[in-house]
């Protein structure tokens, strides 16, 4: 919650495996001033969309391996002038938290996609792998869900290709049978490629699906507003009040419809104990917006 903050006031900028996408304002969000140095295996990546200081191609665990070991003889490597730094950050992280956690323990219905995603965080286990595909449903999750172990995170990627969430629930589940899968979707993202849903039952594939429901395309709605105007906001944006509870229970999953926050987390836990494939239709508010959605480099 501090990467703003920190992008801003940093000397050296040190990018490991994390490409200049649409995320990173395709490289904008760096300051110039700040010296930028790039590992990644893939070395079409190094240095595209924004120019770097250096650029250094391999195995990111390989690389800082051998930086952490050169850098650990020294008597004085820099680690305690850095402190001051590290406190500074974690004041920022923790007024920005503060600040969003009403939101995230509202009881307001339609419910906030904050409180979903907050709802969400506290599922997981160390078993879950969690797959978000949606628009502003997701954005807000990134910035409250976290993974509880590495290699358990599924997005879909550079290109933000909506409708990866059921395909990938299946070669997750696949995979690895002996973990959870936990798909936040957003109704948008999942009508893409949600008829895969009854694959997941003929295949026997249980996950807990979630829909973060709010009848719309919203961030693409956000941009229209922004840039042409409310009025023009909702143009090939808004979908129907879809229950997709029922369409899962119709093509043999476990379905609940939720509209009031308290009723999230039980509702989860339900859908776990199926032990089949599960919908849990969210109604959330359609009239909030994640700052990450508001903040993107293409709508201003
Ligand atoms: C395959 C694909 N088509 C279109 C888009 C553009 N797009 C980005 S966000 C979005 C809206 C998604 O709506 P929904 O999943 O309901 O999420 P919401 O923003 O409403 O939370 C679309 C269509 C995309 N990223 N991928
Ligand atoms: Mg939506």
């Amino acid at each position: 919650m501090s990467r703003r903050y920190a992008f801003n006031n940093a000397d050296l900028i040190i990018i490991v495996g994390t490409p200049f996408d649409f995320r990173m304002g395709y490289g904008r969000r760096l300051p110039k001033s700040a010296t930028v140095v790039q590992i990644d295996m893939d070395y079409r990546t190094v240095g595209k969309n924004r120019d770097i200081d250096l650029g250094l191609v391999g195995d990111p665990g390989a690389i800082l391996a051998a930086v952490a070991q050169a850098a650990s003889g020294r008597i004085d490597n820099g680690a305690q002038r850095r402190r001051p730094w590290f406190e500074e950050l974690r004041a920022q992280e923790t007024t920005a938290y503060e600040k969003r956690l009403p939101r995230q323990l509202s009881d307001a219905s339609p419910i906030h996609p904050l409180r979903l995603a907050h709802e969400i965080n506290e599922f997981l286990t160390e078993d879950s792998i969690y797959i978000g595909d949606g628009g502003d449903v997701v954005t807000f999750s990134g910035g409250v869900v976290q993974p509880k172990a590495p290699g358990h995170w599924m997005d879909p990627g550079p290109l933000g290709t909506l409708g990866v969430g059921v395909p990938f629930a299946i070669a997750a589940k696949y995979a690895r049978p002996d973990k959870e899968i936990v798909c936040l979707f957003g109704d948008g993202a999942f009508s893409l490629t949600g008829w895969d849903f009854e694959t997941m039952v003929r295949f026997n594939l249980p996950f807990v699906g979630v829909v973060g429901n709010n009848s719309s395309m919203n961030q693409i709605r956000y941009g229209q507003m922004a840039k042409y105007g409310e009025a023009r906001g909702r143009v090939g944006n808004t979908l129907g009040d879809v229950r997709y509870s029922e369409f899962a229970k119709m093509l043999g999953g476990y379905g609940e419809e939720v509209r009031d926050p308290a009723d999230i987390a039980p509702a989860l836990r339900r859908a776990r104990e199926s032990g089949l494939p599960s919908l849990i239709n969210v109604w959330i508010d359609p009239d909030a917006y994640a700052p990450g959605t508001m903040n993107q480099t293409m709508y201003k």
